[in-house]
């Protein structure tokens, strides 16, 4: 499970999936000239379609989803006659993005990492057709007027979650203007005020572009020295930024000197190098915020230190005025743009390995699988998976209770009523209907 503070970094959905079910077997016969009594000729049905998942690059988030719930497989068509085996249902065919976890909603089993695009999962069988009377001819019955039902297709709930990884990470002090920043850029509406971690948990933004990719951004709580020792908030959620292209460092000009603006930039790259040194070589744009707090000179002395002092050089930002956000985010595309070529070229869309899927099945149980009880006085009941059997899928068109007596007779119907105590003239209920016992 996830904890409370990474949920907002999962995008999720919920989905239902039915696959298609069997169409049913057809209970027909051959009608010839001159010919009176046909042989049996009921084609099975088609065997319904199934939902299957497919990963692919083309999809981002999960937001499809909000939208459509619902993915119904087709059903197999009916068998007819002159053998004539019914068409399968249509595979009903989704597509996540690449990263989907897959889990079923009752059981919160996972059912498929869709790790690899082109990578498939079948979410519902369909299920298999029923079978034509032709089936059913044999020695002693010449004229089978029963048939097979299709069975049903699989459904489910399926949860779909999708891990969001930011592009760029915005990092510093607590208090130095981050969550005004993102709330500026992009479309995150964050808490801002004027204390030390005012952020408890990492907010997510998505900066819109002209073109059709926009970016996510991520704001982490402020850090601060010592905090790999465990001291404030934000080390824990280093781990939301692991994966970004970029940071953002947010320095607060205003209200210190040039020498502690550097040490206070040195402070956190500490923390970064003691949460992973991997990430000191991550792209960074630093940015020095709340100049509207200071007259122009100031601002250029205290930048113009900072790239002497540092090697570095740093963007005079204001998030409450605006000014320079322009250029920050220019610079933040062009990263963007940058590694896009590249992911891009990586991303090339496998054609799904569609499973070879067998239709389900129902398991035709053994005949003997009943009872026979007394329930009162000359009344006496029949049942068990035997008896629930063949009324589900058994269709006829002649009369199907004596179809069923017939059947459970191969399965010792007279002597297991029998040794209940049943008499001749006692009541027997057999699928919720009465008949009189004859011997
Ligand atoms: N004058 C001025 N004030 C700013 C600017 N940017 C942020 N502030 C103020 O600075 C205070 C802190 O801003 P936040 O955006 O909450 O800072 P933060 O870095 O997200 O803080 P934490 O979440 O606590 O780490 C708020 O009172 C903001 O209004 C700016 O450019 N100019
Ligand atoms: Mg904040």
């Amino acid at each position: 499970m996830f904890s409370r503070e990474e949920k907002s970094l999962v995008d999720t959905g919920k989905i239902y999936v039915k696959a298609g079910d069997g169409g049913n077997g057809a209970i027909s016969f051959r009608r010839e000239k001159y010919i009176p009594h046909g042989g049996p000729d009921g084609g099975d049905g088609g065997n319904g379609g199934n939902v299957f998942l497919v990963a692919t690059t083309k999809m981002n988030t999960l937001s499809f989803f909000q939208r459509k719930k619902k993915f119904l497989a087709e059903n197999g068509e009916n068998g007819s006659g002159g053998k004539s085996t019914g068409k399968s249902g249509k595979d009903e065919v989704i597509y996540s993005p690449v990263g989907t976890i897959v889990k079923d909603f009752e059981t919160d089993e996972i059912l498929s990492d869709l790790d690899k695009p082109g990578k498939v999962i079948c979410l519902a069988r369909g299920g298999e057709g029923g079978k034509g009377n032709t089936k059913f001819k044999s020695s002693i019955n010449q004229v089978p007027r029963i048939a097979t039902k299709g069975i049903e297709g699989e459904e489910r709930e399926v949860i779909l979650q999708l891990k969001i990884l930011a592009d760029i990470g915005l990092i510093g002090l607590p208090n130095v203007g981050k969550s005004s920043i993102i709330s500026k850029i992009s479309n995150a509406k964050p808490k801002i005020a004027n204390y030390n971690f005012t952020t408890l948990k990492p907010n997510l933004g998505v900066v819109n572009m002209a073109n059709k990719y926009g970016f996510i951004v991520a704001d982490v709580p402020g850090l601060i020295e010592g905090a790999h020792t465990g001291i404030g908030l934000g080390f824990n959620f280093l781990k939301h930024v692991e994966r970004c292209k970029a940071f953002v460092h947010v320095l607060d000009i205003s209200h210190e000197e040039s020498k502690d603006i550097i040490s206070n930039y040195y402070n956190i790259r500490k923390e970064i190098e003691f949460y992973n040194p991997e990430l000191l070589k991550r792209k960074e744009i630093i940015v020095g915020n709340k100049c509207d707090l200071m007259d122009k000179e100031t601002m250029e002395k205290k930048t113009k230190d900072f790239t002497e002092k540092t090697g570095k050089p740093i963007l005079p930002i204001s998030a409450v005025t605006g000014f320079n956000l322009d250029k920050l985010k220019e610079k933040l595309i062009d990263i963007i743009n940058e590694n896009k070529s590249y992911l891009e070229s990586l991303k090339t869309e496998k054609a799904p390995d569609f499973p070879d899927v067998q239709p389900l099945t129902t398991n035709v149980p053994y005949i003997g699988d009943f009872k026979a009880k007394k329930i009162d006085e000359g009344i006496f009941k029949v049942f068990g998976p035997a008896v629930d059997h063949y009324t589900k899928y058994i269709r006829t068109n002649a009369d199907f209770q004596i179809f069923l007596i017939n059947k459970l007779e191969e399965g010792n119907l007279t002597s297991k009523l029998l040794e209940q105590g049943a008499q001749e003239g006692d009541t027997v209920i057999i699928n919720g209907k009465e008949f009189d016992f004859k011997l």
